[in-house]
């Protein structure tokens, strides 16, 4: 049989424990939480893409198999999996077989998926709530077994007294994060910043933004990483299109390229933008622009403490943004006027921050009864203020067409904030000193 690696736990099995009796602990008496692998998606015709474990289900068991679901009680854990076939291996390798996933999961009772349809009822019958993942991917066998068992409420059985989502508590525990997944998203970070570094070194004018994409790709790749998401790498004024990915274009002395782009491994996310001259200086405008953003984006770091909301964050970079747009000409009217009128929307159009962890806009909420949510220590998000400059007659001519973004990873701590992300090169000095 080929090597394939290991089918050993790969993410440890306290971690794992400690994960689903936090998720228990909450549950209601009485209560069930099923929870599905994610669906298989197509790519055209008969091939599909590759594989990307559902994150909750991944939180909560560690197995990165297609075709499971887990059940949770307050007081117990199953796992419903598809053993591999003779005629699967031959197409996709061995699966890890019950025992094994058992071994990964922590979770000792593994039963084959043919059996989750029969149990099913079992399971929903009688429940005072069933915490169920509604939505697109949900199949409908769940909600028709909770309807079958309601209907049939003279034969004796009946359905569950409510549904809730999971994210009301599962999200809110992958908010905060753990020592041990802060230091996964250390060494992602790595991985990025050591991509971020050699691609600031490699940009020339005539380079591709695709060759830049392929030095990520290759940065990546040599980790056992991936990319987190699509990747940005956007010179000149395509660095205002705040969702560029074609990256098919070739750089040109005098701009600058916009590059939103990170790694992620075992479903721990990165998520990093740099800006960056392609020759070997920033114009004097560029020098100026850069420095309004960067000054934001340092004060927003600083802000990004317990006690403080996302909307607080934002302010602070926000206010910072706006003075220097008044002082480089770029914005006519006052402060107080820009901030009523909201103006400065025309160059800041997006919010500073989100959550960041299995996914890359990550779960939790971000207000708590209407109100924004105070950040406590482990939450971890970004920091991404940003200017985009367009190209009208009313802005004075060095700054048309500049677009920049400066964004990191951060974590709130009893202390001062931790930046994941602080080695990808960030000063004006720094990124110059790279590029001679
Ligand atoms: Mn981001």
């Amino acid at each position: 049989m080929p090597d394939m690696g290991r089918f050993g736990p790969e993410i440890p099995l306290e971690e794992l424990q400690r994960r689903r009796q936090a998720c228990q602990q909450q549950m209601e008496p009485g209560s069930v939480l099923i929870l599905h692998t994610a669906p298989k998606r197509i790519m055209s015709n008969d091939v599909a893409y590759r594989f990307r474990q559902d994150s909750d289900f991944y939180y909560l068991t560690g197995l990165p198999v297609e075709e499971g679901a887990l059940v949770l009680q307050p007081e117990k854990a199953v796992v419903y999996l598809k053993p591999g076939s003779p005629e699967k291996e031959i197409w996709e390798g061995p699966q890890p077989n019950l025992e094994e996933s058992a071994e990964m999961s922590g979770i000792q009772d593994s039963r084959n998926l043919e059996d989750l349809d029969k149990d099913l009822e079992g399971w929903i019958n009688g429940t005072s709530a069933l915490y169920y993942t509604y939505g697109n991917d949900s199949p409908d066998k769940i909600l028709e077994t909770a309807q079958r068992l309601l209907i049939r409420g003279r034969a004796g059985t009946s359905g569950p007294s409510k549904i809730v989502h999971p994210a009301l508590l599962l999200h809110e525990l992958r908010l905060i994060k753990s020592d041990w997944e802060i230091q996964r998203m250390q060494e992602t970070a790595a991985i990025t910043a050591e991509a971020h570094t050699e691609i600031i070194r490699a940009a020339r004018p005539g380079t591709g933004e695709f060759e830049l994409e392929a030095i990520l790709h290759r940065v990546f790749r040599s980790h056992n990483a991936w990319e987190a998401y699509p990747s940005i790498v956007a010179g000149g004024e395509r660095a205002c299109i705040l969702h560029y990915i074609k990256n098919d274009a070739i750089l040109k002395d005098g701009d600058m390229v916009l590059m939103d782009a990170a790694a992620s491994r075992g479903y721990i996310h990165s998520d990093v933008t740099r800006t960056f001259p392609v020759g070997p200086h920033f114009s004097q405008a560029q020098k100026d622009l850069y420095s309004v953003v960067l000054n934001a984006q340092k004060k927003a770091v600083e802000a990004s403490v317990v006690g403080a909301t996302m909307d607080s964050v934002h302010d602070v970079a926000l206010d910072i943004l706006i003075e220097g747009l008044i002082d480089l000409g770029i914005l006519k009217e006052s402060k107080e006027e820009s901030l009523e009128k909201k103006t400065y929307r025309r160059f800041y159009m997006h919010r500073t921050g989100h959550w960041i962890g299995y996914d890359v806009h990550d779960v939790g909420s971000y207000y708590l009864q209407g109100q924004p949510r105070t950040f406590v220590p482990g939450m971890v998000c970004t920091v991404e203020p940003g200017l985009y400059i367009p190209s009208d007659d009313d802005i004075p001519e060095a700054f048309r067409g500049q677009g920049i973004r400066i964004e990191d990873d951060i974590v709130i701590t009893e202390g001062p904030p931790l930046n994941l992300t602080k080695a990808v090169p960030v000063e004006i000095e720094q990124i110059e000193e790279l590029k001679c």
